[in-house]
Parts: C-alpha cells; structure tokens; sequence
C-alpha cells in the first residue's frame, strides 16, 4: 500500500454495514483506509476475506430486506457496536456505508447514524438508491430509509451512489476512486497558486447535505459542468444550494464557471494540477426530485401492497407502510436532537 495520503487516510474511517456496504468498504481498504465491516448476516460476512476487521451483530441471521429487524438487533446490540468501532477505528470523521434498498443496511444506516452523533461522533454517510427496475420492496425500504436519514440533524456529507446511474459493481469503484484522489489532493497537488489543505477537505466534508465528487480529464469547465450533470449520484435538484466547492482543475477550468453552473457556495477552496480536475460539492440540497420518484413507484403498487398484506397477514409489514399516508407531503423538518440514547432508540422502533 502506498504511503500517499497516509494522514487523511487516518482522519477518515468507514463503518459498512450490510452487503453493499461490504462491497465498497472492501474497495476502501484496498485503499488503505480502515473499515469496519458488520453485518446481521454470518454469511455474508464470510464472503468478505482477508479483511482486517468484521463485527457480526449478536443474534443477527441475516434481516431479509426487513428493516424492523435490523433496527431491533442494533437496539439489542448497541454497546457492543460502540466499543467494537471505539476499538477499531481512530478517525475525525466516520463515513456510514449501506445500501438503502436491503434491510441490514438501509434498518441500521440511520439509526447508527444517529446514534454515533450522539455519542459525540462526526458522522457521515454513502449509501445507495436502487435502480427503478429493483422490486416495490426495496423502493419502500429506500423511501423510509431516506427519510429517516434526511431528518437527522448535524451529520456530515451523504454521498448517495443511485443505481439508475449504472451497473452496481462499477458504480463502486467509480466512487472509491473519485472519493480517494480527492481525499489525496492535499498529498499531491501543490500549486504557487493555491493549495487545498486537510482541515479544508474536512470542512468540505462535515458539511449538512448531499455530497457529490467527480473527476474529469477535460481542459474545460464546459466537460466539468457536463460531469456535475450526468455522474453517479443522484441527481442534483434544480431549485438547491451548495455549501463548499473543493477543487484540484486542470487546463482551463475556472472555479467561477463552477460557481456559475452549481451555485454560489460559502466558502470555494481550490488548487491545480496538470492532470485532470477532481472536484467535490458538498451541503447540497437532497434530492427530493428522485426521492419523489421513489415515492411514486411505491404509491402507484399502494394497492397491490395492500392486497398482498391482506392475504398474508404480515402484520410487520403495516408498520412500514404507515408512511405512506402520514409522510406526504409535508416533511418534519429541522427536528431537535433528541436528549437520550434511548429516545433516539424508540424513535426508529
Ligand atoms: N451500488 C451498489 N448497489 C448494491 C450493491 N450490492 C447491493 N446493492 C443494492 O443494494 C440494495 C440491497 O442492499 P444489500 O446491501 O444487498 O442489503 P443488506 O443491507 O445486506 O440487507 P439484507 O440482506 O436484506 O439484510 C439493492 O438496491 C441493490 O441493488 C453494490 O455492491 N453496489
Ligand atoms: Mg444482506
């Protein structure tokens, strides 16, 4: 492993939880970064070898997209998840890993979330919407799943990977090596005309909001425009704000355009380099556009679902359909922090 980046890579540690969690974690250690890897399910957790740290979440056999699960196990478990990340990851800044659309991953993502927040930790999250032809299920869990996650007040950066935007696997490695060059930027790009430092790619990085990090070997800032536009997140809302635009350019590529295109952030802070512009956008709005799609998919299947929970009787299941009468269409905004582990708890139960 290569010693570049070495101080950032000990600033930023990765939780991942659940199968997809696991996916871009593995990729993140290969990196050099630390990663803890926890899952409900032992087989899962198996698949991942010659990693250095995994945590099998007591009494978990797996959550099968069942979100209620995986909530209660983490309840169940907690103390143990705490000194387990106390005991294994040292960072300023921890990143959340799952997917939004399973259960393992997209049950615990928030509620550690918040949890972590409240003990005191800078938390930030990656997670991953599914692409429009995954089942009605795994659209319903990633609709509570985001708006658990959106309510949540002081977190970090929220990358979100959408799966509309290309073929899983690829999707991956696209953001751990984007998310990694950026993060090496105060390593390797030095320029008499500007240097970006680590406390500003943390900055860039605790920021309330979407994030998003793109990479462009173009000479201008119409090709980095087009990228804001068509990358691996999802997309940008039209009506937004942005907080920081952090940036190494190449060639010709002007911060100004940047500001232009995106909005005008609080704070820009840039350098330059020969090779290709590496650029992060962070306290963006959320992307209430493609949540509303989400929502769609789901209410259009509203009768079907509810015909199906008829038939079958699964009582778990009408909890997580409540949400469908009694979130639309004003969101809670703002909320409070909530003063005890256990309020925090009972909040997602
Ligand atoms: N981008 C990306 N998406 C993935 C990957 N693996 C799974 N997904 C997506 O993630 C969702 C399923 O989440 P998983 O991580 O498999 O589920 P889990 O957290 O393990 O939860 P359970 O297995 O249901 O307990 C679906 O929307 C998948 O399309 C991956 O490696 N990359
Ligand atoms: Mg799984």
């Amino acid at each position: 492993m290569s010693g570049k980046g070495k101080i950032m890579k000990n600033k930023i540690a990765f939780v991942a939880v659940g199968q997809a969690g696991g996916n871009i974690g593995k990729l993140l250690e290969e990196k050099g970064f630390s990663v803890l890897y926890m899952n409900t399910s032992k087989e899962d957790l198996n698949t991942l070898e010659h990693v250095k740290f995994k945590y099998h979440i007591t009494g978990g056999e797996g959550c099968n997209k069942d979100r209620h699960k995986a909530k209660q196990l983490i309840v169940d478990d907690f103390d143990n998840i705490v000194s387990e990340i106390e005991s294994k990851l040292k960072a300023d800044i921890i990143f959340i890993i799952f997917a939004s659309g399973g259960g393992t991953g997209s049950g615990a993502g928030p509620m550690l979330t918040d949890l972590l927040l409240d003990e005191g930790k800078t938390i930030g999250t990656i997670t991953i919407l599914p692409a429009p032809e995954e089942s009605v299920k795994s659209h319903i869990n990633a609709y509570e799943c985001f708006i658990e996650l959106t309510e949540i007040g002081g977190t970090g950066a929220c990358f979100i990977l959408d799966n509309a935007r290309g073929e899983k696997i690829n999707l991956n490695s696209r953001f751990v090596d984007t998310f990694t060059v950026f993060l090496e930027i105060p390593d390797r790009h030095r320029s008499i005309k500007g240097n970006v430092d680590k406390a500003e790619i943390m900055e860039t990085l605790k920021a309330h909001g979407m994030a998003v990090v793109m990479r462009e070997k173009s000479d201008s800032s119409e090709e980095m425009i087009a990228s804001v536009k068509e990358n691996i997140f999802a997309p940008l809302e039209a009506d937004r704000t942005v907080k920081y635009i952090t940036a190494s350019m190449a060639g010709n590529v002007k911060m100004a355009d940047l500001e232009k295109a995106v909005g005008m952030p609080i704070d820009n802070f840039q350098t330059y380099n020969d090779e290709e512009t590496i650029c992060c956008m962070s306290g963006l709005t959320y992307p209430q556009t493609r949540f509303d799609d989400i929502y769609k998919k789901v209410s259009e299947n509203k009768d079907l679902i509810k015909k199906n929970l008829a038939a079958t009787h699964e009582s778990g299941m009408k909890r997580d359909i409540n949400f469908l009468e009694e979130m639309k269409p004003e969101r809670k905004q703002d909320i409070q922090r909530p003063k005890s582990r256990r309020d925090i708890m009972s909040k997602y139960l």
